[in-house]
C-alpha cells in the first residue's frame, strides 16, 4: 500500500475513507450529526446524507451537495471540511453556533460515488456516472444534465458517448433520482440549495437552461456579489457571479435550476478553485485555503437565508 488510508481534511480521501468518515463523524457528534442513506448508486453503493444541526422542531434547512462530477475532487473535500468546521466551532464561534441552532444543514458528501471511485482507480478525469444501457457501449450520464429543468434542450448531448450526455430521460440515474426525491420530500424545510463543483471560481444562480432570469434575480445578484466579496476577503480569490447561461454557458438539466423551479428561491452552483492552472487536479496544498474561503461565502449565504 502506497499511502495509509487514514482520513485527512487536507488531503483528498478515497471513497472507502470518506464512507468510514461519515460513520465516525456522526458517531462522535451525536448531538449535532445524524447520518442517513437516501438511495444507492448504479453499482449498488449507499448514498449518504449527513444532517448537521442542533436538534429542534420545524427548523429551516440548507441543502449542500458535493461530488456530482467525479473528477472535481475539491468538491467532496469541501463537504468534509464544512462538517468538521461545524462540529469543531459549534459553541465557540458565534456565527456557526447561531446557524446550527436555527438551521439544519443537509450535507451530501459524494453523490456520484461510482464515478469518484473510478477517478481513483482507473481514470483521473472521468466526469459522469458509471451507468450502462442497452444499445450503447459508452458508459455514464452527466448527472448535472439529468435533472428535469429544460432537460436536454441546450448545452447537453443525446449521445451516450459524450461528456454531457443527458441520459435517456430526466432522473434516469439512480443518483439524481435519489437526490431529487429527497428534495421533493423535504421542500417545506429546504430554503436554499447549494451544489459544489469545480473549477472556474464562479458563483452561479438560475437560469442555465434558458436565457431568462428568476423572479428574485436582483436579490440573487446582490447576495452573490456580497458572498464573493466575503470569499475574497480571506486570500483575495476572485470569483465571477451571475446567471448560469450568460456567466458560464447555457446548459439544461442542472440541479440548481431544477431546485429553483421547485420553489427553492436561493439556489446556487459554486465553482471552486482554480481558473485553469491546475484545473481538476488542484493540488492538496490548496485544499485548506480553498475550503476556508468557500466556507465564508456559504456562511454568508446561510445567514442571509436565515434572515429572509
Ligand atoms: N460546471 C457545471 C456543469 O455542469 C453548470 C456548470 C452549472 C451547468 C449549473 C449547468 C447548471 O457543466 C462544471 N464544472 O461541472
Ligand atoms: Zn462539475
Amino acid at each position: 500500500r502506497v499511502r495509509a488510508t487514514g482520513h485527512s481534511y487536507v488531503k483528498y480521501n478515497n471513497w472507502e475513507t470518506i464512507e468510514a468518515w461519515t460513520q465516525q463523524v456522526a458517531t462522535e457528534n451525536p448531538a449535532l450529526i445524524s447520518r442517513s442513506v437516501i438511495g444507492t448508486t448504479f453499482e449498488g453503493r449507499d448514498i449518504y446524507l449527513l444532517k448537521v444541526g442542533k436538534a429542534g422542531q420545524n427548523k429551516p434547512a440548507i441543502f449542500i451537495d458535493c461530488g456530482f462530477h467525479a473528477r472535481e475532487w475539491i468538491s467532496p473535500a469541501f463537504c468534509q471540511w464544512f462538517v468538521r468546521e461545524a462540529v469543531r466551532t459549534y459553541g465557540s464561534e458565534i456565527q456557526i453556533t447561531e446557524l446550527l441552532n436555527k438551521l439544519d444543514f443537509y450535507i451530501l458528501p459524494v453523490l456520484n460515488i461510482d464515478g469518484y471511485i473510478y477517478t481513483w482507480t482507473k481514470s483521473r478525469f472521468w466526469r459522469k456516472t458509471r451507468s450502462t444501457r442497452a444499445g450503447s457501449s459508452c458508459i455514464g450520464t452527466d448527472p448535472n444534465r439529468n435533472f428535469d429543468a429544460g432537460w436536454c434542450e441546450i448545452g447537453a448531448s443525446r449521445n451516450p458517448c459524450d461528456e454531457t450526455y443527458c441520459g435517456p430521460a430526466a432522473e434516469s440515474e439512480k443518483e439524481t433520482k435519489a437526490l431529487a426525491d429527497f428534495i421533493r420530500n423535504n421542500l417545506s424545510s429546504i430554503k436554499a440549495y447549494l451544489t459544489i463543483h469545480s473549477y472556474s471560481q464562479m458563483l452561479i444562480y438560475p437560469y442555465s437552461y434558458a436565457y431568462k432570469l428568476g423572479e428574485n434575480n436582483v436579490e440573487l445578484n446582490t447576495l452573490a456579489k456580497a458572498a464573493v466579496k466575503e470569499l475574497a476577503s480571506l486570500h483575495g480569490t476572485k470569483y465571477t457571479y451571475g446567471p448560469g447561461a450568460t456567466t458560464i454557458y447555457p446548459a439544461a438539466g442542472g440541479s440548481d435550476d431544477w431546485a429553483y423551479d421547485q420553489g427553492i428561491r436561493y439556489s446556487f452552483t459554486l465553482e471552486l478553485r482554480d481558473t485553469g492552472r491546475y484545473g481538476f487536479a488542484l493540488p492538496e496544498s490548496q485544499i485548506r485555503a480553498t475550503c476556508e474561503e468557500t466556507l465564508l461565502a456559504i456562511k454568508y449565504i446561510a445567514s442571509y437565508v436565515l434572515e429572509h
